[in-house]
């Protein structure tokens, strides 16, 4: 019988609620849980396609060492002996580890416990350095405390909703149609855009403010000299809750606007429409997330918006607030076990000496560490230098993700000791650790994870345990037990959480905002069954709940939000108004004009070792490019699908362009998910300096100076094959999954002598097998097909411009049979066959409908996003894609009216 397990999505920092189901067979499918508060049954592309990425092709299934399969207890062993060395030998500060958002809290839970109260180090920092610290240190700053106040209810609620630094269409989808839905609901919402590309979330803002890179002090400065001048400042709330108001406003009315427009980059008449729908709207919401956290200026950003909704005291009530919107599935469960280096447990402080005492005592510990360990940029340049000797890094992947990723490489190819636990057996990290530890996945592991608005959720598994791989919490406890620490013999994820939940309840009495202490003690029953419920959860100090009640239910809304009432976690209860001034840049720079920005794409995860495995997401943007304004694309001389290299003293990557009137002028966006595994020279953290913010310690990953130039191909070209590709030498080539096996974009700077045994290698192909094909030595078009019987193995297209083959078409050859020499010459001729028309590039993944048949039904008279659906389906399960589709529609529609 098929069993349906409730558990959540792996991917974003949404959380939203998915039921998977298995059937007899052992197919999994998944679909969307209506009765998770976070998407009430919505699911994403991503999370819709996650049955496509959880099969076991590239796991790693059992520990190895130095490239040797090894048993658990040989590697455990080995671990520890290293660590114990260096530890005895060095000290603790001599030993790291770098860990996840991705990890439960569980897993989380335990590392942070073994480094801090253990080993008594404080060197554990993880990947949401590069991701929430600015916004961790802009609250703390301001709250006392690390506090996101609101709630998604309030997206629904507001009249007003500012998206500034966040592309919420991609990277939050669930939530932005959520955000979309109510302003189709309620027209008078109104939705702002900031951000220096007119991203797919700008398609459904009233306003788009294409902001100059890292204006946004500027432009949050501007605003609250403005609103100083109205009725919008709340005398009360500031009288009552705040201080530091006069040295704020001080800072931020030294501005002239003149001088703001140009900080800014915006227009007199853009700015007073912001400034004038803000002051007049009491119900806003202000949403960030990464064009403001990673700056070098992140923390001042946050800290100008906190400081404009302190102003008005707009906080913590429905429809009002600043809201950090986090990246990952459990940014904030880490933020709550005190995963980063600075912090402690339980929103403790490491500085505070009775938080320390707090924390030893709760834990037994022989130790605690008594100063913030190295943040994540700072701990890789220890590595490089050598004074971190043993290195434990668990699920991510620094190498791709980290600025001066090549230096990052280097540093970890050079350290004595590196231990990774991943669940892929290669990754651009892996392959350099002298330890692999397996572990369990999504769908396998089991424990809790915590979304944007404080909403804790439990992941449960609902496979078993692929080969030797086992949970990251007790691979941890393992390493603790074997360093002969008590306090780790832990045997579920429950009795970890337990102790997690009591620790955020002792010697608590509301001093703290983090408080799930009625969790603690659960029977493992309960634990089991939990459903989805939010922070601060102390119900009344009662006793532990029989079963949690579903939120909103039984709480009265005041209980599910922060500070309408002040309550502020710094001596004195009050928030503080912090002061901040734009820092000075200087953008002119001859030899690196440009401006690099970083970020996502809707259908793949980070460093692509999860969705890279699904076809349907892989088609969607299939190779790695470069946004440019066509101006620039003219000034640099590369034409449109043309492969542009782009450099910084730090590195360099090669791409396709993509030119847009998207993007502005003088800037360059490059997607952050390529790396060696998909591509030849695409990791853009390659170019990235580790420049970070001074507050926080986040990395500046999207305002990078670099410089831009066509990379000339003598030939350029498309492939198919059942195989995956093995590293192929062409100096340009990006492989992704397809329907089938996969397909190339290839390019090559010279000739190569014998294509056939080109391919021969490449492909993976047997030797014998002789290809069909032509060569035009006067176009310099090339076509070569591999045949096995009536199955295409293989199919290189090639030509001196980029190659205009239909790659859907090319793709679905490889599905196809080619039972007679008619269709395999067409299939060498590269031009779909008659009756069977090009799809165009995959535009709705779920129902895998291509930008050409959108096109053709607007043609035909579906001009709404509605009607394009009921025609293809295309929009009308995730609905991920229906800004695009809506872009489609427009462009077909403007382009008749020409
Ligand atoms: N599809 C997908 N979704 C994801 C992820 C993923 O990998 N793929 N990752 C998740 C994670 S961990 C995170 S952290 C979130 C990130 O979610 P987002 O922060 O929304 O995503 P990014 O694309 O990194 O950056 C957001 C926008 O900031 C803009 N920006 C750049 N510089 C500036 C600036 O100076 N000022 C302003 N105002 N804007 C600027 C960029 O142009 C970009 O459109 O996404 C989560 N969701
Ligand atoms: N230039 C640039 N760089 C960026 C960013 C940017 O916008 N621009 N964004 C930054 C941000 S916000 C983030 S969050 C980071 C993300 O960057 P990373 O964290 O490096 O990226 P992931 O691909 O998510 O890496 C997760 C790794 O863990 C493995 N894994 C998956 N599940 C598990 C598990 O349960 N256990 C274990 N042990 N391993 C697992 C995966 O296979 C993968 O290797 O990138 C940062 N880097
Ligand atoms: S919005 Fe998409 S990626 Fe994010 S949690 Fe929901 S289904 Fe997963
Ligand atoms: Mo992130």
């Amino acid at each position: 019988m098929a069993v349906e397990t409730k558990t959540t999505c792996p991917y974003c920092g949404v959380g939203c609620g998915v039921i998977a189901r298995v059937d007899d067979d052992g197919a999994v499918s998944v679909k969307g849980d209506p009765d998770h508060p976070a998407n009430l049954g919505r699911l994403c592309s991503k999370g819709s396609a996650l049955a496509e990425t959880i099969d076991l092709d590239g796991r790693l299934l059992h520990p190895e060492i130095d490239g040797r399969r090894a048993g658990w207890d040989e590697a455990l062993d080995r671990v520890v002996q290293r660590f114990s060395a260096v530890i005895t030998e060095h000290g603790p500060d001599a030993v790291a580890f770098y860990v996840s958002g991705q990890l439960l809290t569980e897993d989380y839970y335990v590392a942070n416990k073994l480094m801090k109260g253990f080993i008594g180090s404080a060197n554990i920092d993880t990947n949401s350095r590069l991701c929430m610290s600015s916004s961790v240190a802009g609250h703390r700053r301001a709250f006392g405390s690390d506090t996101v106040p609101g709630c998604y209810e309030d997206l629904e609620l507001a009249d007003l909703v500012v998206l500034t630094g966040s592309n919420l269409a991609w990277c939050h989808p669930v939530l932005y149609q959520r955000l979309a839905a109510a302003k189709a609901a309620r027209p008078g919402m109104k939705v702002v855009v900031i951000d220096p590309r007119r991203t797919m979330t700008a398609d459904i803002a009233d306003l788009h403010l294409a902001i100059r890179p890292d204006g946004d002090v500027a432009l949050f400065n501007g605003l609250l000299a403005h609103l100083a001048k109205t009725t919008a400042i709340d005398e009360n709330y500031l009288a009552a809750h705040t201080e530091g108001f006069g040295e704020a406003f001080a800072a931020a009315s030294g501005m002239s606007f003149p001088e703001l427009m140009d900080r800014t980059g915006l227009g007199a008449s853009e700015l007073r429409q912001f400034f004038g729908l803000f002051e007049r709207t009491e119900k806003t919401v202000t949403c960030y997330s990464q064009g403001v956290n990673q700056s070098s200026s992140g923390t001042d950003k946050v800290n100008a918006i906190l400081n404009c909704h302190l102003a008005t005291g707009r906080i913590g009530r429905p429809g009002m607030g600043p809201f950090s919107l986090t990246g990952q599935p459990n940014a904030m469960g880490g933020r709550e076990v005190g995963g980063l280096a600075n912090m402690l447990a339980a929103h403790m402080a490491i500085e505070n000496a009775e938080d320390r005492d707090r924390v030893q005592r709760f834990w037994g510990s022989p130790t605690i560490a008594d100063r913030p360990g190295l943040k994540a940029v700072d701990l890789f340049e220890a590595v490089a230098e050598g004074s971190i000797k043993a290195l434990w890094i668990m699920a991510t992947n620094p190498v791709v993700s980290m600025p001066d990723a090549d230096a990052v490489e280097a540093a970890i190819k050079a350290c004595p000791f590196v231990v990774v636990s991943d669940v892929l057996k290669t990754t651009d990290t892996a392959r350099h650790a002298h330890v692999l530890l397996p572990s369990l996945g999504w769908g396998e592991k089991d424990g809790t994870v915590t979304n944007s608005e404080r909403r804790i959720s439990r992941q449960r598994s609902v496979l078993p345990a692929p080969g030797e791989a086992r949970a990251d919490w007790w691979q941890l406890s393992e390493v603790a037990r074997r360093m002969d620490f008590s306090g780790f013999d832990y045997r579920s994820p429950a009795e970890v959480f337990d102790e997690h939940a009591a620790l955020s309840a002792f010697e608590n009495d509301g001093s703290r905002d983090f408080d799930i202490g009625d969790y603690a003690g659960l029977d493992r029953e309960i634990y089991e069954t939990l459903a989805p419920f939010q922070w601060p959860a102390p119900l009344n100090g009662s006793k532990a709940p029989a079963s949690n009640p579903p939120l909103g239910g039984t709480k009265p809304d005041s209980a599910r939000r922060f500070f309408a009432n002040g309550g502020f976690y710094h001596p004195g209860g009050r928030a503080r108004f912090v002061a901040v001034t734009p820092a000075e840049t200087d953008r002119t720079n001859a030899e690196y004009p440009f401006t690099l920005n970083t970020g996502r794409i809707r259908d793949q995860w980070h460093t692509m070792t999860r969705t890279g495995k699904s076809a349907r997401l892989s088609s969607h943007i299939a190779e790695p490019y470069a946004e440019l304004h066509p101006r620039d694309a003219i000034d640099i001389g590369v034409g449109n699908a043309g492969l542009i290299e782009i450099a910084s003293p730090h590195g360099k990557a090669i791409v396709r362009a993509l030119i847009t009137q998207r993007q502005a002028r003088g800037n360059i966006f490059v997607p952050m998910h390529w790396n060696d595994q998909f591509a030849a020279k695409a990791r853009v953290d390659a170019l990235v300096p580790p420049l970070t913010d001074k507050f926080s310690g986040q990395p500046a990953s999207k305002n990078v100076a670099v410089s831009a130039r066509p990379f000339l191909a003598s030939s350029y070209g498309f492939a198919v094959s059942v195989e995956k590709p093995v590293a192929p030498q062409a100096d340009y080539w990006a492989i992704a999954r397809a329907e089938g096996g996969w397909r190339a974009e290839l390019a090559f700077a010279r000739e190569v002598v014998d294509w056939p045994a080109w391919c021969r290698q490449t492909f993976a192909l047997p030797s014998d097998v002789e290809p069909l094909g032509y060569a035009d030595r006067q176009t310099g078009d090339l076509r070569l097909a591999f045949f096995d019987g009536d199955r295409l193995l293989a199919a290189l297209f090639l030509a001196r411009e980029p190659v205009a083959v239909a790659r859907n078409w090319a793709v679905s050859q490889l599905s196809a049979e080619h039972g007679n020499l008619r269709k395999r010459f067409t299939l060498v001729a590269g031009r779909p066959g008659a009756g069977r028309p090009d799809p165009g590039a995959t535009v709705c993944s779920c129902f895998s409908v291509g930008v050409n048949q959108i096109v053709g039904a607007v043609r035909k008279g579906c001009h709404s996003v509605e009607a394009v659906g009921e025609t293809l389906n295309a929009g009308t399960n995730c609905g991920s894609c229906r800004a695009e589709i809506r872009g489609i529609i427009d462009g077909c529609l403007a382009a008749a009216a020409e």
